[in-house]
């Protein structure tokens, strides 16, 4: 870990929740919350990061039709009546947090996250981007992944939000494993950011070893930490959710690649680790200094292409 004699220190916290199961209510939910929002504040974090879809099992795992029944699982307001004790919570500890949640805004549906400041009001919002999985039930598949079903693809870029401790961004699960996602709030000096996540051991549309799962999850995060002069906290929703076993691993990566800490059980758990920011500017001077070195004439077919046998971009 490289450090600096004008550090500039924040504390961080990832409360990674374990299994939460489809009777479980709202209520019972923001209670864990709050109680691992309190524990984070009791070691002395300022921010804390929860999981994707944080109030609720992990739907799109489930192909449904009933209107009734899926908009069970979403969000009208924010906060709810259910949710506010979080954000009460937030302005009484003075700790910020990142909460993902499925969001109902007329009747389109996104899969949210939002970053709620050390005062208790919501900063910025941000919609998933990369949405994984099919828009309809894969014949004959074991397991099935619908997010495609259930999410509209995100509306709203990815901003960063300059708060009095970091510039902070966000983005949710998928997200995490393309580079356009981390360059782009690179591209803004983002410090830190927040990401929450349902990644299951199994999956409809390929078949690795499970211990892949987890290789790929950090190595995405390491890399995208590194290359954008970063912290990265990383929140997952871990554990056995409905008979579906899903991956923990919540870490907090450093913007040198190095994961400084991480869960290793598949329960509700919290990790902190203070952050030094500075290190984000001295890897922005030097070997990332993205303005001497980046050469955006030879990138233009990021732009052109969404892969390599398709060469115009999707609506
Ligand atoms: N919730 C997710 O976006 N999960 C994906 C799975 C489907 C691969 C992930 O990238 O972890």
């Amino acid at each position: 870990m490289v450090t600096s004699s004008t550090a500039r220190k924040l504390h961080l916290a990832v409360a990674q929740l374990g299994p939460v199961q489809r009777a479980d209510s709202r209520k019972q939910v923001v209670l864990r919350l709050l109680e691992l929002l309190k524990d984070a504040a009791s070691r002395g974090a300022a921010w804390v990061t929860f999981p994707e879809l944080a109030l609720t099992t992990f739907f799109p795992r489930w192909d449904m039709d009933d209107s009734a029944e899926i908009r069970a699982f979403f969000e009208t307001e924010m906060p709810g009546p259910e949710t506010r004790p979080l954000f009460d919570a937030a302005r009484e500890l003075s700790v910020g947090f990142y909460l993902g949640y499925a969001e109902l805004d007329g009747d389109r549906q996104f899969n949210t996250s939002i970053l709620v400041g050390r005062d208790g009001t919501i900063l910025g919002k941000y919609r998933k981007i990369h949405i994984p999985g099919d828009a309809a039930t894969v014949s004959g598949a074991a397991l099935q992944h619908l997010e495609k079903k259930y999410f509209a693809v995100g509306d709203l870029g990815f901003p960063v939000w300059e708060t009095p401790d970091a510039k902070i961004g966000m983005c949710i699960c998928n997200d995490r494993r393309w580079p356009e996602t981390f360059r782009v709030m690179g591209l803004q000096g983002v410090d830190v950011v927040m990401n929450g996540y349902n990644t299951p051991s199994g999956y409809v549309q390929w078949n690795e070893p499970i211990h892949l799962r987890m290789h790929h999850h950090l190595l995405s995060l390491q890399s995208a930490a590194y290359q954008n002069a970063c912290w990265i906290a990383s929140a997952a929703k871990a554990g056995v959710e409905e008979g579906s076993p899903m991956i923990g691993g919540s870490a907090i990566v450093a913007p040198t690649g190095e994961v400084m800490v991480r869960t290793f059980s598949e329960d509700d758990e919290v990790i902190n680790f203070v952050c030094d920011l500075s290190v984000c500017e001295y890897y922005r001077a030097n070997i990332f200094n993205f303005a001497a070195h980046r050469r955006p004439e030879h990138y233009g077919l990021i732009l052109e292409r969404t892969g390599a046998g398709a060469p115009l971009a999707r609506p």
